[in-house]
C-alpha cells in the first residue's frame, strides 16, 4: 500500500476561470472580468474608465507590482472587448454533465471555488444575493450525490471589482471585515455540505500579481506588503469562525510552490536561490507561525514599508493557524547570478532554462522531483498535513480524425508527478491528505486568459477567441486517470 485508504484522488478549478455567467443572477463584476486575453508573448490588460472624462484604456497585466489603472480611472468592463472569465468553459450551466463526468472518474473529491462577487456582487454589501448561494447549495448536492467532498477555496484570483475601486482591495484593512463576513455567510449555508475549506489561492501570489490575488490598482510595496498582511489576518478569522461554526471543518492555507535550483555551485548562486525561496516560504511562515520572519522585517524596513497591524492580529495569527497546508506546484526555475548564463535564459519566463528538463510550450520544465521536493521542504518545515491542490501540464490539444483527443504527453507529466508524490509519502514518510491536479475539465489559464492552454482531462469545445460549441470530450488522460484513482494510485 502506498497511499492512504481514503486519500482524496480529485481535481480543481477556480470560478472566474471555469464558471462563466458573469453577470447572471445578480452576480456582481470581480476583478476578473475586467482581464482580457493575452498570449505566451503579450501579457493581459485590465481596462478602465475615467467616470469624469469618460476616457477609456488597457493596461498591462504585467508581473510585478506599479499602478495598474491610470489616476482619476476605475477597473471596468468596455463593449466590444472579449474577456475569457464572462462564459469561460460555462459550468454555470454544465455543472450536471460535469460533475457527472467527474464522478465517472471516480473522483473522491472537487477543488472548486465560490465567486465571491456572486454572494456579495459589491463585496461591500449588506446581505448576500440569495441566488448566489442557491447556485452552489446545487452544485454541493450535486457533488454530494456522487459522495465528491468538495474542497472550497474562498477566494481564487477575484475580488468583487466594487472593492477593487473603491478601497485598493486588499490594501485596506476594511476588506478584513467584508471577507470575514462572506466567509460567515458561506460557512454557515453550506454547513453539512463541504467539511474542506481553503482561504486564499496562493496566497505568496500578492507579491508578483497583486492586482489578481489581491484586487490591488496600486500595487506599490507598501501597497502590496499591506495587502498580504489583511489576507493573513483574514485568514486567522476565518480559521477561528469556521471552526465555531463546526469543529469539524478542515480549513487549509495555500501556497504557490516554486522549487528554485541554483544554476552553478558559486556560493553567490546558492545564495540567491536560498533568498528567492525564502521569499515564497515567508507566506507560509507567517500562517503557520504566527509572525514575520526577520529577514522580511528588515526588507520593509528598507524599502519604508510601514505595516498598519496591531498587536492582536499577532496573537491572531499564532492561535488560528490553518488545519493543514495545501499548495499548487507545477515546474521548478533556476536563478544565477552570472549574467552570460543570464542572457540565454531561453523560452523561460522566470529564470534560466534547466538544461537537464523539457519544457512544455508554455516554457515550464517537466521536473520528475519537483513534488518531492516541495513535500519534503514544506512538511520537515512545518509538521502540518499537505495537500498538493493543484499540479498539471498546459498544453495545445487537438481533436483527431477519430474525434477523440490523444494526449500522451499529458499522461506522462502526471505519471512522473505522481510517481514523486509517492515517493514522498512512501520513503520519507509526509502526510499527504489529497491529489487535485488542476484544470480538470478545460479552463482559461489564469496566466494568459488562453483556452489553448489546456489542463484537462475532459476537453471543453472553446477557443481563445470564443468560438465553440462548450461540448465536454474525455481525453485519453481521462481514462488513465479513472485507473490511476480506481488502484489508489498502485498503477499508473
Ligand atoms: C495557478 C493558479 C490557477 C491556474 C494555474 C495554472 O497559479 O492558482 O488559477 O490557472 O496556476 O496557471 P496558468 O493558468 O497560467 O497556466
Amino acid at each position: 500500500m502506498s497511499f492512504k485508504k481514503d486519500f482524496l484522488w480529485g481535481g480543481a478549478t477556480a470560478a472566474n476561470q471555469f464558471e462563466g455567467g458573469y453577470n447572471e443572477d445578480g452576480k456582481g463584476l470581480s476583478t476578473a472580468d475586467v482581464m482580457t486575453a493575452g498570449t505566451y508573448e503579450t501579457p493581459r490588460h485590465i481596462t478602465w474608465r475615467n467616470p469624469d472624462t469618460g476616457e477609456t484604456g488597457f493596461s498591462e497585466l504585467k508581473f510585478g507590482g506599479g499602478k495598474f489603472v491610470p489616476e482619476g480611472a476605475q477597473a471596468a468592463v468596455l463593449d466590444g472587448e472579449y474577456y475569457p472569465s464572462h462564459v469561460a468553459s460555462d459550468f454555470y450551466h454544465h455543472y450536471k454533465e460535469d460533475i457527472k463526468l467527474i464522478a465517472d472518474m471516480g473522483y473522491k473529491t472537487y477543488r472548486m471555488s465560490i465567486n465571491w462577487s456572486r454572494i456579495f456582487p459589491n463585496g461591500d454589501d449588506e446581505t448576500p444575493n440569495e441566488k448566489g448561494l442557491e447556485f452552489y447549495d446545487h452544485v454541493f448536492d450535486e457533488l454530494n450525490k456522487y459522495h465528491i467532498e468538495p474542497l472550497v477555496t474562498l477566494s481564487h484570483y477575484e475580488t468583487p471589482l466594487n472593492l477593487a475601486n473603491k478601497y485598493n482591495g486588499w490594501a485596506s484593512r476594511k476588506l478584513i471585515d467584508f471577507f470575514v463576513k462572506y466567509a460567515k455567510t458561506v460557512f454557515e449555508r453550506y454547513n453539512g455540505k463541504v467539511k474542506y475549506w481553503l482561504t486564499f489561492n496562493e496566497i505568496n501570489c500578492m507579491d508578483m500579481m497583486p492586482f489578481v490575488a489581491g484586487g490591488l490598482l496600486d500595487g506599490s510595496v507598501q501597497n502590496r506588503a499591506q495587502g498580504a498582511h489583511n489576507q493573513f489576518v483574514a485568514s486567522a478569522l476565518a480559521v477561528k469562525l469556521g471552526h465555531e461554526i463546526n469543529p469539524d471543518y478542515k480549513i487549509g492555507q495555500m501556497l504557490a510552490y516554486g522549487q528554485i535550483y541554483p544554476y552553478t555551485a558559486d556560493p553567490a548562486d546558492q545564495f540567491k536561490a536560498l533568498k528567492q525561496m525564502d521569499d515564497t516560504l515567508f507566506y507560509s511562515d507567517v500562517q503557520t507561525g504566527g509572525h514575520y520572519p526577520a529577514s522580511r522585517i528588515k526588507y520593509y524596513e528598507r524599502e519604508g514599508v510601514k505595516l498598519d497591524d496591531k498587536p492582536e492580529d499577532y496573537e491572531l495569527l499564532a492561535k488560528y493557524s490553518a488545519d493543514f497546508l495545501s499548495f499548487s506546484c507545477y515546474t521548478s526555475n533556476v536563478v544565477t547570478t552570472h549574467e552570460d548564463v543570464g542572457q540565454d535564459a531561453g523560452n523561460l519566463q522566470i529564470g534560466v532554462k534547466n538544461p537537464y528538463l523539457k519544457t512544455s510550450d508554455w516554457g515550464w520544465a517537466t521536473d520528475p522531483y519537483v513534488l518531492r521536493m516541495a513535500l519534503n521542504t514544506l512538511y520537515d518545515r512545518y509538521r502540518k498535513p499537505l495537500w498538493i491542490v493543484e499540479n498539471g501540464l498546459g498544453a495545445v490539444d487537438e481533436i483527431s480524425e477519430d474525434g477523440k483527443i490523444h494526449d500522451p504527453y499529458r499522461i506522462e507529466y502526471l505519471r512522473e508527478n505522481i510517481a514523486s508524490m509517492r515517493d514522498a509519502v512512501t520513503i520519507d514518510g509526509v502526510d499527504l491528505m489529497g491529489y487535485t491536479s488542476w484544470g480538470c475539465i478545460d479552463l482559461v489559464s489564469a496566466g494568459t486568459g488562453e483556452m489553448k492552454k489546456r489542463y484537462g482531462y475532459i476537453y471543453v469545445d472553446r477557443n481563445n477567441d470564443g468560438s465553440g460549441s462548450l461540448k465536454r470530450i474525455p481525453k485519453d488522460s481521462f481514462y488513465w486517470y479513472k485507473n490511476v484513482i480506481e488502484t489508489n494510485g498502485e498503477s499508473l
